[in-house]
């Protein structure tokens, strides 16, 4: 423990961005981005309807009071907000299969869930993914606009990003970008993010020879997945140099997606990239105690 907090105060700190060191840091990770927040974007499906909104709040106010480590907070979802969910999905997202989510992840990859109040900076939200953390919206889509949302929400995750969580290569690949982010340059950040963006939320990869979807933002959204897979938008092969600096937008479907070999290429190509960004630490997780070994370049 003292060697590494020795390490710790030999980083130039000046240069180096903070980042969370231990677990309980991610509550300090909460930096919101008020882009679709439907109290201030006029073009939020939710803006003029003054219920949503008040529950909205009510939500947010649950993930703001939230401290690492506790339960997450339990949200009874009312009739409206279910049928929303099983229009824009076809499937029933009830509260017990919230809680069933939070069970089966940490069993199968040690994957939490932290409640987060709408779309977070990348910075913080891919460093949770060092820890394992996933910072998970717990409001719903409005009623208005069930098959594709510009924002994340409850229903986005517990059909794009949960099911994935709970797979092991997965949840290292995730975790793998969190990690390379600690401590990175904005530019850094803003070339993962963009990555993360066409791999884990609208990645495309083979498999048997078809190409077949796996980023979270098409499972949740049945219309870009039929889209996705249409050969209408341009498709282009994964290749972390030229994907990082592809330029996109979250408004509504993606023009290009980025097609892996295999899940299995992505990671190793992932792995390659991460590596060759310069900072002047290496990090290392360390399981047992949810915190990190950071360590002087040698
Ligand atoms: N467009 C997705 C959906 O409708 O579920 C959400 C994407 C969030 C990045
Ligand atoms: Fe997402």
């Amino acid at each position: 423990l003292k060697r590494v907090a020795d390490d710790v105060r030999t980083i130039p700190e000046e240069k180096v961005p903070w980042f969370p060191r231990k677990i309980r840091d991610l509550d300090k990770c909460n930096l919101l981005i008020t882009k679709y927040d439907p109290d201030m974007d006029q073009d939020h499906p939710g803006f003029s309807d003054p219920e949503y909104r008040k529950r909205r709040r009510f939500i947010a106010e649950l993930a703001a009071n939230y401290k690492q480590g506790e339960p997450l907070p339990r949200v009874e979802y009312t009739p409206e907000e279910v049928a929303t969910c099983i229009h824009a999905t076809g499937e029933y997202v009830s509260d017990s299969g919230t809680l069933l989510c939070v069970l089966v992840c940490p069993e199968k990859t040690g994957f939490q869930l932290r409640p987060v109040a709408g779309l977070l900076s990348a910075r913080d939200f891919l460093a949770s993914l060092a820890f394992r953390v996933f910072q998970c919206t717990q409001y719903i889509r409005h009623a208005s606009a069930p098959m594709h949302s510009p924002e994340p929400d409850c229903c986005h995750e517990l059909l794009g990003h949960i099911p994935m969580l709970a797979d092991k290569e997965f949840a290292q690949f995730s975790q793998e970008i969190g990690l390379a982010t600690l401590g990175a340059s904005d530019e850094d950040i803003e070339r993962l993010s963009t990555l993360y963006w066409f791999t884990v939320e609208f990645g495309l990869c083979k498999q048997n020879g078809t190409v077949k979807a796996y980023g979270a933002g098409l499972l949740s959204s049945y219309g870009e997945l039929i889209y996705a897979l249409s050969n209408e938008p341009e498709y282009k092969p994964f290749n972390p140099e030229e994907t990082a600096i592809q330029p996109y937008q979250d408004q509504t479907f993606q023009p290009v997606y980025f097609v892996s070999e295999s899940f299995e290429d992505a990671k190793i190509k992932m792995r390659r990239y991460s590596s060759s960004i310069q900072r002047p630490f290496s990090v290392r997780y360390d399981p047992f105690t949810c915190s990190l070994e950071v360590l002087d370049q040698p």
